[in-house]
This record gives structure tokens, C-alpha cells and sequence, in this order.
């Protein structure tokens, strides 16, 4: 769907029913180029994946949220954030990690971002991931894939005898789906890098996939917005869970001045 036809309540039917929506137009192509241009030197220094579910020819650069700032309009988008409260309710940045498939690249291993916490399904909805696309996202240049519908199966052989859909979308578009999706990194056929970023949020009573907390020092963290310091983990799940020294973490912020240099 285009971003002017799309709606919190339409994006999160689509979601819950599908386990996914594409949601086109989304960032303007000055904004796309401006991440796509920060990104450039940090994607440079970057090595390979050392594994096939990383990829050979892939790069990731974890840890965004530390490194760059140009993110902080998708993190915050309020059409992500409104399907977010809907679904999650309570949430925190699970991952926040670009990912540029490189050419020759074989397609991922199918799996779901749900599987690394060991929790039943009944526990509900734990992560939703967005892949924002900063090419364009096509079949030959390792478009993610995914299988509609394929909630909170844990068999991988069932899953694999389901038809793929292959999320093609314009540079710009967001790619918002369920934890429990089971999807995968296509195979680049092209001689050109495919660039997304995957901005993953998990419910604020789990651990964050990457241990995010630990890659931003408060200082960093004091000269962000509210909104996004509780995205960061700067917060409370009710009535306590996360307390910094008995108190809430903003206190944390508020009580922090910089070392001396
Ligand atoms: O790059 C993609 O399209 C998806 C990557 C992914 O699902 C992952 O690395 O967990």
C-alpha cells in the first residue's frame, strides 16, 4: 500500500492477519540519499558476514543507533509507532542493524526473529521487525523474502513447502512485519549491492537481541528526545522492570554529567 492510503488501524489489520505489510513512499529520495551517503563510509570498513546465515557477501553494521542519527526519523515514524502500540504496547529497539547484500550472495535460511527467545507462542507477540528499504528491494537483488501467514510455525521442513513472497518495494518503502514471520535475505543476482536497514523492536519485558544498552553511553543518550531515550531502553516496563539503582532510568540521564576529559 502507498504511505498516503496506509493507516495505523490498516497497516496492523494487515500485520496481525499476514504477518506483514509493505508500506510504499514512506521516506522521500533526499532523506534515502542522505542515509544512504552516511552509511557509504561505515559499510567501507566493514568485513563480510563469517557465516551463511550472515552471508559471505553481505555486510551489517550493528549497533546503528550508536553510530549514526539519520535513522532516528524511521525509529520514531509514527505509522510504525502507532501498529507498535497497537501490537506490542510496551517496546524497546531490539536490533538496528544496516544490511547490504552484496552480489553473488546465496538467499538466507529462512527462519523467524521470534526463535531466539525460548518462550511459547501463546506468550504473544514478543518483536516486530521494519526493513526499510534504502534501494530499491527487487527479486534479482535479494529482495527479504517471506511467508505470508506462516505465524508461530516452528517447523522449518513445514514452512519451506509454502510458497515465498518476495517483498519487492522502492528505495523509501518500510517492510513491517511479526517476530514470528518466518522470512529470509533474498539471493543477489545483480552486479549491485542491495541496502536495507532492519530497525527491530521486542516488547520492554525481553532482552534486546543485540545488547544495545551497552553500545551508547548515557552521555550520548542525555541529548536525545524522551521518546527516543525510552526507545533505547531508558525505561520501565510497569511497575519496575529495568530500575537503575532503585530508580527510574531517565533519573539515570538527569543525575549524569560527562567525565572529566
Ligand atoms: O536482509 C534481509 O532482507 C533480511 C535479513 C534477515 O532477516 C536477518 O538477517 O535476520
Amino acid at each position: 500500500m502507498h504511505h498516503q492510503d496506509a493507516t495505523v488501524e490498516t497497516v496492523t489489520a494487515a500485520v496481525l492477519r499476514d504477518g506483514y505489510a509493505v508500506i510504499e513512499g514512506v521516506l522521500d529520495a533526499d532523506n534515502v540519499r542522505r542515509k544512504r551517503q552516511e552509511l557509504r563510509p561505515l559499510l567501507d570498513e566493514t568485513d563480510e558476514g563469517a557465516n551463511s546465515f550472515l552471508g559471505y557477501r553481505t555486510r551489517r553494521v550493528f549497533a546503528l543507533a550508536a553510530k549514526v542519527r539519520c535513522f532516528d526519523d524511521a525509529l520514531l515514524h509514527p505509522l510504525v509507532l502507532g501498529v507498535l502500540d497497537q501490537v506490542l504496547e510496551h517496546y524497546q529497539l531490539c536490533v538496528a542493524t544496516a544490511i547490504e547484500i552484496g552480489p553473488g550472495e546465496s538467499a538466507q535460511t529462512l527462519h523467524a526473529d521470534d526463535g531466539v527467545y525460548p518462550l511459547p507462542t501463546a506468550a504473544g507477540p514478543l518483536t516486530i521487525n521494519t526493513m526499510w528499504a534504502i534501494d530499491d528491494f527487487t527479486a534479482a537483488n535479494g529482495a527479504t523474502r517471506l511467508v505470508p501467514g506462516s505465524l508461530g510455525q516452528h517447523e522449518k521442513r513445514t514452512v519451506d513447502s509454502q510458497p515465498v513472497r518476495i517483498a519487492e518495494m522502492p528505495a523509501g518503502s518500510v517492510l513491517i512485519y511479526l517476530g514470528s514471520l518466518w522470512h529470509g535475505g533474498g539471493a543477489n543476482h545483480t552486479d549491485r549491492p542491495r541496502l536495507g536497514v532492519v530497525l527491530e523492536y521486542v516488547v520492554s519485558w525481553l532482552r534486546p537481541q543485540e545488547n544495545l544498552g551497552l553500545t551508547y553511553p548515557p552521555a550520548l543518550v542525555k541529548g536525545l528526545s524522551e521518546r527516543l531515550q525510552e526507545l533505547l531502553g531508558y525505561n520501565l516496563y510497569p511497575p519496575f522492570l529495568g530500575y537503575v539503582d532503585g530508580k527510574h532510568p531517565a533519573e539515570l540521564l538527569r543525575g549524569f554529567t560527562d567525565p572529566p576529559t
